[in-house]
């Protein structure tokens, strides 16, 4: 609103110091009428434009450091199913793991009212997906390498996911792009899977 009235009075102004302007060609501003006039026309304020917000945003923030996974010793591995743990409220622990192909990752119902899911834009292509049931363990072999991305279903809002990287991250980019579309079905803890996939 506010910037529509400037760009109308603007456009009220240029009408007035044309319609002066013709029929006085002979005459000549005065330095003093000059400056009158370029005060009158200069910019009230300042635009900012939203574009011009964003981009700022993204170039003082600072490049966030995230501590990289390491690969996880053995070929077995547990993932706790948790109400609170050190990285939060509805969370699995570890939330982000990095294994070798044909590991074994054993999902652990410590606490209730939890399973393990994969989500299924997110797992590599051939790979198995798994569901698990309400309150009871799951074990799940990884054969096919690449980024598998898991959720817990009655906390999936709460973003309670997992992450686990079976030899190489060969299908990383496809499962940023997923992840980046599937943030709009958490309505807390909405950079959780973002900061776990930095990780890897
Ligand atoms: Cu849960």
């Amino acid at each position: 609103m506010a910037s529509r009235i400037v760009l109308l009075s603007k456009f009220v102004l240029f009408f007035f110091l044309a319609g002066c302007g013709s029929g006085g060609d002979k005459e000549q501003l005065t330095d003093k009428q000059k400056s009158m006039v370029a005060e009158r026309i200069a910019p009230v304020g300042s635009i900012v434009k939203v574009e011009d917000l964003v981009q700022e945003k993204s170039l003082i923030s600072p490049a966030i450091i995230v501590e990289k996974v390491a690969l996880s010793q053995g070929n077995e591995h547990i993932v706790e199913m948790l109400n609170a743990g050190d990285g939060g409220n509805m969370i699995f622990d570890p939330a982000v793991i990095k294994v070798s192909k044909g590991d074994i990752i054993h999902f652990r119902a410590v606490d209730m009212s939890h399973n393990s899911a994969t989500i299924n834009s997110m797992i590599p292509s051939g790979a198995e997906s798994w569901t698990g049931l309400m309150n009871q363990d799951i074990s799940v072999t990884l054969d096919v390498e690449g980024v598998y991305v898991y959720q817990c279903d009655p906390h999936a809002m709460m973003a309670m996911v997992g992450v686990i990287q079976v030899g190489e991250a060969v299908n990383i980019s496809e499962v940023k792009i997923a992840a980046e579309a599937y943030r709009s079905n958490f309505m807390l803890n909405n950079d959780r899977l973002e900061g776990y996939l930095a990780q890897l």
